[in-house]
């Protein structure tokens, strides 16, 4: 095995830059309330409460009950898995319950006249009276107006005259909603004034007039969209913004409101660890009570951190580095450049209880020092894990962040560490550098004790489409700093045109042994359907390689290809044609090619210590056999919730290291949120015991809980691929009922799949399942959707189906399926079913007698929630949840 194998830090320099961290020096409460969103949620389960619980979100902003703004995303709806997942809010735009974006204007005159408001009324009264008698009434937060600098209102105008008339009449709207909702939802918080960029000039008025008016908003927001938020120069710089809006209230003896920058990052930022580190760093420092990431893509995946239903990108890795900061003081950080636009940022946190101190930092492409004070907290040697989590493309999966160091270090005798961040060790095209796109994490805990092996990573190039040879095709360049609303690209450019017969991109890429590679191909493809190009490898013989539809040319996913290559030089080239295997079908654009060494799969480890805890739980650091840093000291009803990641849906060993001084079950073990099994203590043994479960795990994020029933010490957990007895079963082989009909497609499990299931439980799929004993089973549908709602200026507008899912004739169980871009993306999704031992019937269908509706919505609005259509059927797979 070829692999970069680290067992020091790097060696330190005298010339890069340098952000210090002072452990000392406290600077509050971490509040970790930025990683909301809007329209993350689109339906229950969409995206997984695997995906949610561990980024301990704190706000969202979704659509009103039956709004038409967009087909799903209803705050009813999605109020239920964000609430069980921890959440503390959800903002309704009530406007969303209009169509058009801009919100259509029912009296056609700026600003919004009485027609216009007395329609706004109806839509007003529906919310509240919605709201209002939710069980979760207490948790919806209106928001009357959005972005009145620009909708309605058109307050953003430089015309004086005109501003005061239009601001006249948004006052006195203003004033007439809030109280509205005050009288008919005590208690409700209301949020304003929710411009698009922040105005002196706008939130002087405002305030003042709801404070003397009795109006003031519960929570201030606005929005910070643009790169220039993240510009020193700029007036719409958030640390400007910021301090003016406090100054604000001084000066107006407000008492300072909470803050919600409900909406923030152009596309250039979201799902990049690098550019996300920067917009949440400014908001902890200010201690912001809440941001959301804005909307601009699809709903339904947390602004691109989500990929599918269950799967992370590396912006969810990010949020998730961010979360586990929680619990602890945020300290000083003295970032190496502050009057740079999209300079370095990071956010520290020393936290007492768990004696650990962790540092997100990132966002520059030049190499940096961590300079740590106060690390002898930790005693005369400090424990140090580094990892760090890069972009993944906006729809590819990630895997964990990859530990690039792990080991003890001695501080020096005044207390400093230095930790360097370098590059990530990838040979090819800036692999020697600190990633840009990439946000590093670096955990502290009391070292000395405890044993850790030396990180060991397969050996990894990357190289830009852009930088090689190209062919009959062009260079483009995507989202920056200017163009801050464009998509992402790995070195801010792409190829694409590549559908000239000679279209190619050539790369030379340079390996260290001869063997076998996986090349990842980080690609765009628009055309609706699969794709492909032609792939060359040192001449040789050619072969097609597939590419699944995205949402559009620059939104990319990555396709893995595995291949031979010789020691030193190979020319990989991917081509529209080539004389052997004609002409490829379609056309994908280039962004990247990823190339990695073959190795097997390796076991994961998750160190207890590391894990999120709640409930009675101590942190221990000073058993000579433990691994890594620590173990934790659970008593009845502690938990820890370890996130473990699965490369695909399937088969995982998990061994529990732990120790306990009782006989027997000492711990109950949950498989997102469910019991499977439990932990036995065996006393008097070694000190350290193991239980081992095997787990059917999805694709993706899985939350494995230890909750204790009796006191232990909890070492780690490790997961490692295994096998089961998983049955599978083609759609097109099932029993089908009414209109479900076996159809062709080229990309589908045996080439054929079910379609026409839907409008009716008659239009059904039926087949038997032996079951060698009862209990929990998953099923994972492999399925395909591409039903879409009118279109949006800026939203896909996609639409989740619903399966209603029978076993044995008993009441049937709804599960969403998320869109997949593409009528011919077959993805998989897990749902749990209870089967019996011996022979189950399963039955799948969509019943609209078990959607919601809202058939007295005011117009427009959608009084039916749910399509009426199931998702199109490729094949099953069945497999109980837990083999013994
Ligand atoms: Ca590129
Ligand atoms: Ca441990
Ligand atoms: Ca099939």
């Amino acid at each position: 095995m070829v692999a970069a194998t680290t067992s020091a830090l790097p060696a330190q320099a005298q010339a890069v830059q340098q952000v210090r961290v002072d452990l000392g020096q406290r600077t509050g409460e971490f509040l970790g309330d930025s990683g909301g969103v809007l329209y993350g949620l689109s339906d229950e389960g969409v995206p997984s409460d695997n995906t949610l619980e561990p980024l301990r979100m704190h706000s969202i902003n979704q659509k009103p009950p039956a709004g038409a703004q967009h087909p799903n995303g209803d705050a009813l709806v999605v109020a239920e898995p964000f609430f069980r997942t921890g959440g503390e809010y959800i903002q309704m735009n009530v406007q969303d319950m209009y169509a058009e974006w801009p919100y259509e204007n029912p009296g056609g005159v700026v600003p919004c006249n009485q027609v216009c408001f007395d329609d706004y009324m109806t839509k007003l009264a529906w919310v509240v009276d919605q709201a209002s008698r939710s069980p979760h009434a207490d948790r919806f937060v209106y928001v009357p107006f959005n972005e009145p600098d620009y909708i309605w209102y058109e307050l953003g105008t430089g015309d004086e005259a005109a501003y005061r008339t239009r601001m006249a009449a948004y006052l006195n709207h203003w004033k007439q909603a809030v109280t509205y909702i005050r009288t008919h939802h005590p208690g409700a918080r209301v949020m304003g004034m929710n411009d698009a960029t922040f105005r002196h000039r706008n939130y002087t008025d405002f305030l003042t007039f709801a404070r003397d008016n009795d109006v003031l908003p519960d929570i201030t927001s606005w929005h910070q969209l643009p790169s220039d938020s993240l510009d020193p120069a700029s007036g719409n710089y958030f640390r400007t913004t910021y301090r003016t809006y406090r100054e604000l209230e001084r000066e107006l003896g407000i008492s300072p409101r909470p803050i919600n920058i409900n909406e923030y990052g152009g596309n250039r930022d979201l799902t990049v660890p690098g550019q996300l580190v920067k917009w949440t760093a400014m908001f902890e420092e200010a201690k912001v009570a809440a941001g959301g990431k804005a909307y601009w893509t699809a709903a339904g995946g947390l602004a691109g951190d989500v990929v599918q239903t269950n799967k992370p990108g590396a912006g969810w890795w990010f949020y998730k580095m961010y979360a586990d900061m929680n619990g602890g003081q945020t300290v000083r950080v003295t970032r190496p450049d502050t009057t740079t636009v999209d300079a370095m940022e990071a956010i520290a946190v020393m936290d007492d209880r768990r004696r650990q101190a962790r540092i997100v930092a990132g966002g520059t492409a030049s190499d940096f020092d961590v300079v740590v004070d106060g690390a002898g907290a930790f005693g005369r040697r400090v424990n140090i894990v580094v990892s760090a989590t890069t972009w993944s493309g906006q729809n590819s999966d990630a895997g964990p962040p990859e530990v690039l160091f792990r080991g003890d270090v001695t501080p020096s005798p005044g207390g400093r560490v230095t930790v360097p961040i370098r590059g990530l060790d990838r040979a090819g095209d800036g692999g020697a550098n600190a990633d840009l796109m990439a946000a590093y994490e670096i955990v502290l805990t009391p070292g000395g004790k405890g044993t850790g092996a030396p990180v060991s990573r397969p050996w990894r190039a990357v190289y830009e489409a852009e930088n090689a040879r190209i062919t009959a095709g062009t260079v483009r360049t995507q989202g920056t700093l200017e163009n801050w609303n464009g998509a992402p690209a790995s070195g801010t450019k792409d190829v694409g045109s590549l559908n000239q017969a000679d279209s190619a991109v050539t790369f030379d890429v340079t390996v260290p042994v001869a063997g076998r590679y996986r090349l990842g191909v980080m690609y765009g493809n628009q055309t609706g359907a699969h794709s492909q190009q032609a792939l060359t490898v040192n001449g040789g013989q050619a072969r097609l390689v597939d590419y699944e539809a995205t949402m559009n040319w620059t939104w990319r996913t990555r396709a893995d290809v595995v291949v031979d290559l010789v020691r030193g030089r190979n020319e990989i080239r991917l081509g529209k044609s080539h004389p052997a295997v004609g002409t490829a079908v379609g056309e994908a654009t280039l962004d990247r090619l990823d190339v990695e060494r073959v190795t097997p799969p390796a076991p994961r480890l998750y160190e207890a210590e590391l894990s999120q805890t709640t409930g009675p739980v101590g942190f221990a650091y000073d058993q000579r056999e433990q691994s890594g840093s620590g173990h934790l000291t659970l008593k009845r009803g502690g938990e820890a919730l370890f996130v473990v990641y699965a490369e695909q849906d399937g088969y995982y060993d998990l061994d529990f290291r732990h120790s306990a001084s009782r006989q027997g079950a000492v711990a109950e073990v949950g498989l997102d949120r469910r019991e499977v099994g439990v932990l036995r203590g065996r006393p008097g043994g070694r000190f350290w015991d193991g239980d081992r479960q095997r787990l059917f795990l999805s694709a993706g994020v899985n939350r494995v809980t230890v909750r204790a029933t009796a006191p232990l010490r909890l070492d780690r957990v490790v997961a490692t691929q295994a096998t089961g007895p998983v049955r599978s079963v083609e759609a097109e082989d099932a029993v089908l009922a009414g209109a479900a009909a076996v159809r062709s497609q080229v990309n589908a499990s045996g080439g054929e799949f079910v379609g026409g299931v839907g409008n009716g439980a008659a239009n059904s799929v039926t087949f038997e399942v032996l079951a060698e004993r009862g209990g929990e089973h998953m099923l994972v549908v492999h399925y395909a959707n591409d039903e879409r709602d009118t279109g949006h200026p800026y939203n896909t507008d996609i639409i989740s189906r619903p399966l209603d899912v029978s076993v044995n004739g008993g009441a049937s169980v709804r599960h969403w399926f998320k869109n997949t871009w593409s009528w011919s993306n077959w993805w998989a999704r897990g749902v749990p079913v209870t089967l019996e031992k011996g022979r189950n019937v399963i039955t799948l269908f969509n019943d609209p007698a078990n959607g919601a509706t809202a058939p007295d919505c005011p117009a427009p609005c959608r009084p039916v929630l749910d399509s009426g259509w199931a998702p199109d059927l490729d094949r099953f797979e069945i497999a109980p949840i837990r083999i013994s």
